[in-house]
This record gives C-alpha cells, sequence and structure tokens, in this order.
C-alpha cells in the first residue's frame, strides 16, 4: 500500500491564477447547485420582506442605489440576518480557489447582494472597490467572489471589466470624471487611460457560478431591461496581507476591533471556509 500523503486538488489551474493576475479577473465556474441557489433566493426575499422587523437578526443595510427611476438592491452583510448565506461563507471549494488567488487563506470583509429587479433595474456605475474601502489597506490585497443567483447575461445587466485596469493604482476620480463627462456605460470609458489600452469585457456568469475580480479592476454593470431579475452576491474578502487603516467610515467599521496595522478578524470577518 502506498504511504504517499494526498492533498487536495486545487481548483483553479496555474493558467487560472496566471490570468486572474494578468486581467484582474477570472470566471472561476460551476460553484453552487440548483439546490442551492434556491434556498438563497428564497431567504434573499424572506430578508427583503422581513426588514426592519423588530427581534430578527437583520443586515448592516438594504438600500436602492439605483438613479433615473431605476433599482439595484444593495444588502450588506446578509450572512448576519440568513443561516444559509452564513452557510455559503463556510463553501470550502469557494475558499481553496479564493486562498489560490490571494496566496494563502481569506477572511470576509463584507457581503453584498446585487439585486437588479427585472425589468427595470439599474446601472452600477464604473468603479473599482477598494476606493471605498478606505478603512483597510494596502488596497490590492482585497478581492470579490461575485457568486450568481441567476443566470446572468447581457441581456439581464452582467457585469464588465477592464483587464489589466487593476495595476493602474488608484484611478477612482478619473473613473468619476468619465461619468461627469458621459453617462454612456459602454462609451464613457474612451479608449485608453494614458498609454494604456482600455476593453471593456463583458462578463456573464451562469446560475451558481462564481467571477472573481480584484479590489481595484475597473468595473460595473448595465442596466437591466429583460424580463429576468439579476440577483447576486458579492463576497468581499482580506487577505492575509490586509490591515486596518482607520482614515475614515465604512458601514462595516462599526464591527472592527482591531488596532491600527493590525488584521481584522472577529464574528463580523469570519475566515472563509470554516
Ligand atoms: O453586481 C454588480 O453589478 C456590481 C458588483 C460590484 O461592483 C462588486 O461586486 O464589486
Amino acid at each position: 500500500m502506498s504511504t504517499a500523503t494526498r492533498t487536495a486538488p486545487s481548483p483553479l489551474s496555474d493558467r487560472q491564477v496566471a490570468a486572474y493576475a494578468r486581467d484582474g479577473f477570472l470566471d472561476g465556474g460551476p460553484l453552487l447547485t440548483i439546490a442551492e441557489v434556491d434556498e438563497l433566493r428564497a431567504e434573499l426575499d424572506r430578508v427583503i420582506a422581513q426588514r426592519e422587523r423588530r427581534g430578527i437578526p437583520q443586515p448592516v443595510q438594504i438600500v436602492n442605489m439605483g438613479g433615473d427611476g431605476l433599482e439595484v438592491w444593495q444588502v450588506v452583510n446578509i450572512f448576519q440576518a440568513s443561516p444559509a448565506f452564513a452557510r455559503l461563507l463556510t463553501n470550502p471549494r469557494l475558499a481553496a480557489m479564493l486562498g489560490q488567488l490571494a496566496g494563502g487563506p481569506v477572511h470576509l470583509w463584507h457581503d453584498q447582494i446585487q439585486y437588479k429587479p427585472a425589468g427595470h433595474g439599474g446601472v452600477n456605475w464604473w468603479h473599482q472597490d477598494a476606493p471605498y474601502w478606505p478603512v483597510l489597506a494596502p488596497q490590492d490585497s482585497l478581492l470579490t467572489a461575485w457568486i450568481a443567483l441567476d443566470e446572468v447575461s447581457l441581456d439581464n445587466g452582467c457585469m464588465s471589466m477592464v483587464p489589466g485596469s487593476h495595476r493602474w493604482g488608484d484611478t477612482i476620480s478619473h473613473l468619476h470624471a468619465c461619468g461627469e463627462r458621459s453617462r454612456d456605460f459602454w462609451r464613457s470609458l474612451g479608449e485608453v487611460y494614458g498609454d494604456e489600452p482600455v476593453h471593456v469585457v463583458p462578463r456573464p456568469v451562469q446560475l451558481g457560478g462564481v467571477h472573481f475580480h480584484h479590489a481595484l479592476t475597473w468595473h460595473g454593470s448595465h442596466e437591466n431591461r429583460s424580463n429576468r431579475p439579476r440577483r447576486a452576491i458579492a463576497v468581499h474578502v482580506q487577505t492575509p496581507r490586509t490591515v486596518y487603516d482607520p482614515r475614515s467610515g465604512h458601514v462595516c467599521q462599526k464591527f472592527i476591533t482591531a488596532k491600527p496595522g493590525e488584521a481584522v478578524t472577529g464574528p463580523a470577518f469570519p475566515a472563509i471556509g470554516s
């Protein structure tokens, strides 16, 4: 009998890890079963229906971020209101993929439902995530696993990404300026940023699939005018390099007990996969 030690296979290939490093995003393929997706959808409906009801756990916030009469519902930290969403964070395959991309074990920063209703789902404007998270540093130490709770495609408002933009630093003021010049989602970024070509790449994600992006990657999503909803949960995670930097606020800052320069851990920031 062989005495060789067996290690669990890594879910992502070396080629996929290299593509993430090159592009700043990656389609991680299937993650959840239909039954798991159904349970999460039912929980999302329940949490929204029971919002602000006293005596039951609530997420950190539920807000409509859509403009122009359109809706994009954001639910922050649904895992604190729903055991099914808390269980999602223990998914070993999700943890293994994130660990490969991060170069070590990851902790939750926060989660975020992004729900665009059928017919009148709004735009998520071009942005980078890290500039909106000023309490964590360094900016290039964070990433997101975005899990589709519907089949997500061009027709119902999939995300789009700009390959290589995660290497261009904090460019949020440039992205805001693009939005002030033009509200045309597909054209507003122009063709170049300095000497760098800007290619907008739509990112459809299969039902129950997971897609990863770096916290400095330029991304956004267009309207959902289709007759299908577009529901997803973004799991934003900290890597072993992430520390507390109390420069200014964030809705989840109230949970942080770390001192400046320390890792942000504790019950609101669970290790993914355990
Ligand atoms: O779901 C979307 O449309 C945008 C999500 C997003 O910006 C993110 O996960 O960082």
